[in-house]
């Protein structure tokens, strides 16, 4: 038995990641910096980071219209399929079922967040590491399609 296989080769990259994570951390608002826009919706906060194989993309839509909006479809370059998760926890049990939208009222502001609802990126082309950068579309019912850019993060206990 060897000593514990460190998960992230904390080298300059780590370091870099890490000034970076400083740097976004110094906003001093809530709201994150803006991934992209398109109509009534502003994405912010975007991140994404490894469950396994796959990567869960997070990010916040506030939609500052008077009309009841959702996101309907994703997907990425790097993916050969996106899918719209909610994580359901029942006991020690824990699933990700498909889910056909996530709606967003008007005035209101959604989270996809850790233990909660997420774009999945699965068959991935190649593996992704902190640091990268991935884009992902997002295609909403009455706005209409979002390109952002996600930042891999590393994954955090
Ligand atoms: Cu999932």
């Amino acid at each position: 038995m060897k000593g514990r296989t460190a998960p992230w080769n904390v080298g300059l990259m780590g370091a870099f990641v890490l000034a970076l994570l400083a740097a976004a951390s110094c906003g001093g608002d809530d709201t994150g910096p803006v991934a992209g826009k398109v109509g009534a919706l502003e994405v912010t906060d975007a991140y994404a980071r490894g469950v396994m194989d796959d990567v869960a993309v997070y990010f916040t839509v506030k939609n500052t219209g008077d009309t009841d909006d959702a996101l309907v479809e994703a997907s990425a370059e790097v993916a050969g399929m996106a899918t719209l998760h909610e994580t359901v926890t029942e006991g020690v049990n824990v699933r990700m079922p498909p889910v056909a939208e996530i709606e967003i009222p008007a005035q209101e502001e959604i989270t996809l967040q850790p233990g909660g609802y997420h774009v999945m990126l699965m068959d991935l082309e190649r593996p992704l590491k902190e640091g990268d950068s991935i884009e992902v579309r997002l295609t909403f019912r009455q706005a209409g399609t979002a390109t952002i850019q996600v930042p891999v993060v590393p994954y955090a206990e």
